[in-house]
């Protein structure tokens, strides 16, 4: 399969992997990347340093593109972006805010700038400020969420853009892949699935949780306090939930998150670690290799697509 987000960026199959923050390390980018698709490497709130290495741990680990996704409300942001300029990975995807005061900058280095967004007002202004491609995520995903549905954000974000757009949220298996592209993307970003690949270093508890997910265990806290993050269900998101719904001051309501990533994905605590997953967590069955996931993404279209014809010759 080759077109024109492949073109773009240099890939077999036009998949990128989600910048999840603390799971995507050197070791999961490399494996996408490896497998034909796009890698990134997710800074999240780690420190320049740290994603300095992990660049150069990826470079030792394939020599296929990959990318850093940078999550612009960390504390580390702007030292990041200064890292990402001198080792010039070749692309960059932004997750948690507005990429527009680093758009020059990178372009010049030669780095392709993916914006993750949620909104159609975001993917025009990107698109102005010079935006390769757009991600366009929609709320089925896990982590820090928009309101609107990838059914509904695709379309309106195709329309509205003339770049490659790659959907988000929700895309578990082929048959969200084909919607995706139905719905006029060039291209899908997973996440979710990543978590439950051979190549992940996540604990295996957090994995094991992913794997057991039913189609509503996949919970939205932080609505009441303007930032709304995605994970499974546990006794966090459940403290979470009773703090807000009793209006408790904010700062004790973020003290509760304080490290919960580190806890799921270092310590295997599922049930005071933050289990970032999306909805599609309930549609992920087991532990396969990157390459594996990513091939799986595009087998049995032909026959999807005369069932489709099928169904719909009325
Ligand atoms: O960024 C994500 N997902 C994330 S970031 C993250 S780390 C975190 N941890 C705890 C609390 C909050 C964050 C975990 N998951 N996805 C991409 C994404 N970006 N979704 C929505 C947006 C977004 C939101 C606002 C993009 C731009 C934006 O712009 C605001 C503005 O107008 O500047």
């Amino acid at each position: 399969m080759k077109n024109r987000l492949c073109e773009l960026l240099g890939i077999e199959f036009p998949v990128i992997q989600g910048g999840m923050a603390w799971v995507a390390t050197a070791e999961l980018a490399a494996a996408v990347s490896n497998g034909g698709g796009l890698g990134l490497i997710a800074a999240g709130g780690a420190p320049a340093d740290v994603v300095r290495d992990q660049i150069r741990k990826c470079r030792e680990l394939t020599d296929k593109p990959f990318g850093v996704n940078v999550m612009l409300m960390s504390p580390f942001a702007e030292e990041v972006m200064n890292v990402i300029l001198e080792e010039k990975p070749a692309v960059v995807a932004t997750g948690a805010g507005n990429p527009g005061k680093y758009m020059e900058s990178l372009k010049a280095a030669g780095i392709k700038v993916l914006p993750v967004i949620a909104s159609v007002a975001m993917a025009q202004r990107m698109e102005k400020m010079g935006a390769d491609a757009i991600i366009a995520e929609g709320t089925e995903a896990g982590g820090h969420i928009g309101e609107i549905t990838t059914m509904c954000l695709i379309p309106q974000i195709a329309d509205a853009v003339s770049v490659p757009v790659v959907a988000a949220g929700g895309i578990a298996d082929a048959r969200g892949a084909v919607a995706a592209f139905a719905l006029g993307a060039d291209g899908i970003q997973v996440g979710t699935r990543f978590i439950c690949s051979d190549e992940c270093i996540a604990h295996e508890n957090y994995k094991n949780a992913v794997l057991k997910a039913k189609d509503r265990d996949a919970v939205v806290t932080g609505r009441s306090t303007g930032a709304p993050v995605r994970a499974l269900k546990n006794k966090l998101t459940k403290e979470y939930q009773k703090l807000e719904k009793e209006n408790a001051p904010f700062e004790e309501i973020e003290k509760l998150g304080v490290g919960g990533l580190r806890r799921a994905f270092e310590e295997g605590d599922v049930q005071m670690g933050s289990l970032m997953a999306g909805q599609s967590a309930a549609m992920v069955h087991k532990i396969e290799p990157c390459a594996e996931i990513i091939r799986s993404y595009f087998v049995g279209i032909d026959e999807m697509l005369s069932g489709i014809k099928e169904k719909m010759d009325v």
